[in-house]
């Protein structure tokens, strides 16, 4: 076991949430709080990016207080089982008729489900990413491996202006070298186990949440 093991690194803390986020596979059910907390530390290396990063990091805070108070809300008996599970705030939502599909009401808190999709496009976004650069080599750059990721996924639901913000934060991103020192200074072998360990956590979570919006048609919430 190399350095970087033991629970006390950025990225192993958010594989394990993410892992975590799933401890019965067969349900293809997420556990939100896992979620969460997988955003919270996803949040750490997002913070470790530099300044450029952080409209990115605004917005993924604001969907995850948005999520937070869901979570908290009280409906009477003291409980907030609704907002366990991924499901389980599908079912509940979409039975309230909580769930706005023609993006008409402005007001009140967005759905739970609409702001779990913003999460779970980046989140495509950010599986990519880690692919590539676990892949790539030496000579390769974090900023285009990054651009290129975002190009593919997110980059479609963004509109002209969000997409300029971002491809000139992507030119600030730590170089591949700096990232592996982030993820396991001095042992690049295992910064990239490390890498391939989060790629395969996030795409278990990303897997079960497209299944369960593709069944109810919510892959396009406005
Ligand atoms: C280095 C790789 C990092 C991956 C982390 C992923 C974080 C992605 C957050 C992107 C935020 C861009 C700025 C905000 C855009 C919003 O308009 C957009 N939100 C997201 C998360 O895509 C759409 O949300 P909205 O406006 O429909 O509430």
């Amino acid at each position: 076991l190399g350095r970087c093991s033991g629970g006390d690194f950025l990225l192993e803390r958010m594989t394990s949430a993410f892992l975590a986020c799933v401890p019965f596979p067969g349900d293809q059910d997420i556990l939100l709080e896992s979620y969460v907390e997988g955003w919270a530390q996803l949040l750490k290396f997002l913070n470790a990016l530099g300044t450029l990063f952080g409209f990115i990091s605004d917005e993924v805070v604001s969907k995850m207080e948005i999520l937070q108070q869901h979570r908290g809300r009280d409906d009477g008996d003291g409980s907030h089982q609704e907002y366990v599970s991924l499901k389980s705030m599908v079912h509940h939502e979409l039975s309230r008729e909580m769930v706005d599909f023609k993006g008409t009401s402005r007001d009140g808190l967005p759905s739970g489900c609409r702001t779990l999709l913003r999460l779970h496009r980046a989140l495509l976004w950010l599986h990519l990413f880690l692919d590539k650069l676990g892949r790539s080599s030496e000579h390769e750059s974090s900023s285009t491996l990054c651009g290129e990721a975002y190009s593919l996924t997110l980059a479609h639901h963004h509109g002209w202006l969000v997409r300029n913000t971002a491809s000139l934060a992507f030119l600030a991103l730590p170089s591949r070298g700096r990232l592996f020192e982030l993820f396991c200074p001095g042992d690049t072998g295992q910064a990239v186990r490390e890498l391939q360990g989060a790629v395969a956590a996030i795409k278990q979570v990303t897997d079960i949440t497209e299944k369960v919006y593709e069944q109810h048609r919510m892959l396009d919430l406005p």
